[in-house]
């Protein structure tokens, strides 16, 4: 009976990650800008695609150089533009594609831990609702990708 039940608890752990890799949300374009200054915030930008029938959300993301990480966008107020947190994250719809990039969606990364330059990578870690962590390094590049 041991025996039997040691079985099924293998089959139903080795389901179970085969179901968390196969998520529904894709990332894909991922890129950072450089830190000149060790301290200084840092951008990271990337392209989500939800491809389930269900909206997700980006709930809130860990960078392994920065203290602190935040989900931010920009928005255009008496003319000016400026930054502001996203409190409730970023929702992807589903079925549709949302793009973070310079002057719109961006993870930003405060209190750095070095200056980072072309070449060096991040580890970003990235919490959603329902798809839940989906990790990623990201190659620091002087200029968005074509
Ligand atoms: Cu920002």
């Amino acid at each position: 009976m041991k025996k039997i039940l040691g079985v099924i608890l293998l089959i139903l752990s080795s389901h179970s990650v085969s179901f968390a890799q196969s998520s529904d949300i894709v990332i894909s374009g991922e890129w950072a800008r450089p830190v000149l200054i060790a301290g200084r915030p840092g951008g990271a930008f990337f392209t989500i695609e939800n491809k389930g029938d269900q909206a997700d959300r980006l709930v809130s993301a860990e960078a392994n150089i920065a203290q602190r990480t935040e989900i931010h966008d920009h928005i255009m107020t008496d003319g000016v533009m400026r930054m502001v947190q996203m409190e409730e994250g970023l929702e992807i719809p589903a079925g549709g594609t949302v793009e973070l990039k310079p002057g719109s969606f961006h993870i930003m990364m405060f209190e750095t831990d070095n200056k980072y330059g072309p070449g060096e990578t991040i580890d970003l870690k990235l919490n959603f609702e329902n798809a839940g962590t989906i990790e990623k390094t990201l190659e620091i590049k002087a200029r968005q990708p074509e």
